[in-house]
């Protein structure tokens, strides 16, 4: 009998430190020996000549999601996670999304039923809260952080998604409690609101206008009131998807007086701009994401926060609404800017894109695309015991890269269910062609041969991101501690 499952040979294998010559042993699901002459095993994977990494932690998309407009994602949970897996990904944390009105704890179990009959790979899940009544903060969220949804996402935007700032204070004071961790959709929603409304009146209504109805200071602006909140609850923050210049800068002067920050940006930020909108017709509408893409001078300035570390994770912010009546047109044929849902599909294109600049084309090394598209996030959404590296413990999750295939992207080979890729015509250089789930080979050459509801959810608490640092203010203002009582 062999003595191991599945035994990948001959790889060069990379982690967020170290690229090292050495096969993978796998028992159970589970890494158990890295090394040469390793024996026997039931299956045997020639990695030869390729470059084996762990499977992609994608800790930011949304699938089988109502949108803010009430639209339903493209994507179900097979569909999504499918794609997602021929992309290299092996981790996905979307999300329990509350719109307002709606029983959390209600919402939970649904996504939860939904993921667990779809899902291919495994997840984690986000908490999305619109409507922090009392009866959510003191029952119900308490619950359902210690239930293992470590993270609780917030909209400062989107009418029918947004908190207001004493919201936001309630929340960050009820995360500190129960040691979750609160990720932002930070813009400021006054500006972008008057800004759409005096864009419209003038009849701009093309989908280009999306890009100027969100002013890029709306941007920093939230960010900065964002982290002035979290620094008064002393509650550290994540920062999703980073697009502009100023909003980086942000980041990195709050970082630098020691706030407790964290940060993302996605491929659509580090590839496209907003000159992408501007195309004939409705058809803009494909490149509509909020915020939306923008310069050629911010495309640089992210790539900088991401060497400085101000940003951790390249999330995809996978948004999928297909190009017709029932996605990006549900409000018609000819549908002003304001009236097109907001989203992009990402999962499977975002880690050939990364893989192509950061490798193929040299614009980091293989240890900065491992630690920024799987490690980091695994440690930060705390899931780093079992996944986003490649160690002897760990969950045997890996993508093995064939770096000299070419591939351009076609809205017809894209897997998921959207219909269209915004990267389309784009070539890229290094594909995940064989990638294994717990020891499991979901993708064969190329092919699928996972199956839905076999993905696990991985439960898990704030973690080490989600501690307050202690330096700040228990009390909110040691300086003006004249024995008020505020926790
Ligand atoms: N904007 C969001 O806020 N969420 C999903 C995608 C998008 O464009
Ligand atoms: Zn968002
Ligand atoms: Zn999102």
């Amino acid at each position: 009998m062999s003595s191991f499952d599945l035994i990948v040979r001959g790889g060069s294998v990379a982690t967020a430190v170290d690229v090292m010559r050495a096969d993978i042993a796998v028992k159970d699901g589970k890494i158990a020996a890295l090394g040469s002459n390793l024996g026997d095993a039931a299956r045997i994977v020639d990695a030869t000549g390729r470059i084996v990494t762990p499977g992609g932690v994608d800790s930011h998309c949304h699938i089988e999601q109502l949108s803010a407009m009430g639209v339903v994602n493209a994507d179900t949970f097979e569909t999504g996670t499918a794609s997602a897996a021929l992309g290299g990904t092996t981790t996905v944390i979307p999300f329990v999304a509350q719109h307002k009105g709606l029983d959390l704890a209600t919402v939970a179990k649904d996504y939860h039923a939904l993921a667990a009959k779809g899902a291919i790979i495994d997840y984690a899940l986000h908490l999305i809260v619109t409507d922090p009544t009392d009866v959510l903060l003191t029952e119900q969220l308490p619950e359902l952080v210690k239930a293992g949804h470590g993270s609780i996402k917030i909209f400062m935007t989107y009418d029918a998604m947004k908190v207001d700032d004493e919201q936001v204070l309630d929340i960050l004071l009820k995360a500190r409690e129960l040691g979750a961790l609160v990720c932002a959709h930070a813009e400021n929603h006054g500006m972008i609101k008057w800004m759409v409304q005096r864009l419209l009146e003038r009849g701009y209504t093309a989908p280009k206008y999306h890009a100027v109805s969100h002013p890029r200071g709306s941007e920093a602006e939230a960010f900065n009131r964002l982290i002035t909140m979290s620094e008064l609850i002393d509650q550290p923050v994540m920062i999703f998807h980073v697009s502009t210049e100023e909003g980086a800068a942000t980041i990195n002067a709050a970082r630098a007086r020691g706030v407790k920050v964290w940060a993302e940006t996605c491929p659509q930020y580090l590839f496209l701009t907003a000159q992408d909108l501007d195309k004939p017709g409705t058809e803009g509408a494909k490149w509509c994401c909020s915020p939306p893409p923008r310069q050629a001078r911010d495309i640089e300035a992210l790539w900088a926060a991401l060497e400085r570390g101000d940003l951790q994770t390249i999330t995809s912010d996978h948004a999928p609404f297909s190009y017709d009546e029932k996605g990006k047109l549900s409000a018609g044929p000819n549908p002003n800017f304001k009236q097109i849902p907001n989203g992009m599909p990402g999962l499977q294109a975002r880690l050939p894109l990364l893989f192509d600049a950061m490798v193929s084309k040299g614009r980091m090394e293989i240890t900065d695309f491992v630690r920024l598209t799987a490690t980091a996030p695994a440690q930060i959404y705390n899931i780093a015991d079992r996944k986003g590296s490649i160690a002897i413990g760990k969950d045997a999750d890996l993508a093995i890269w064939d770096t000299e295939k070419e591939v351009t992207f076609t809205d017809e080979t894209m897997a998921d269910a959207t219909g269209y890729t915004p990267y389309v015509g784009m070539t890229v250089k290094g594909w995940p062609t064989t990638v294994v789930r717990r020891g499991d080979v979901i993708v064969d050459d190329g092919k699928l041969t996972g199956t839905a509801g076999t993905g696990q959810f991985l439960p898990r608490t704030g973690g080490k991101a989600a501690a307050p640092t202690g330096k700040i203010a228990p009390e909110f203002d040691p300086a003006l501690n004249f024995g008020a009582k505020l926790i």
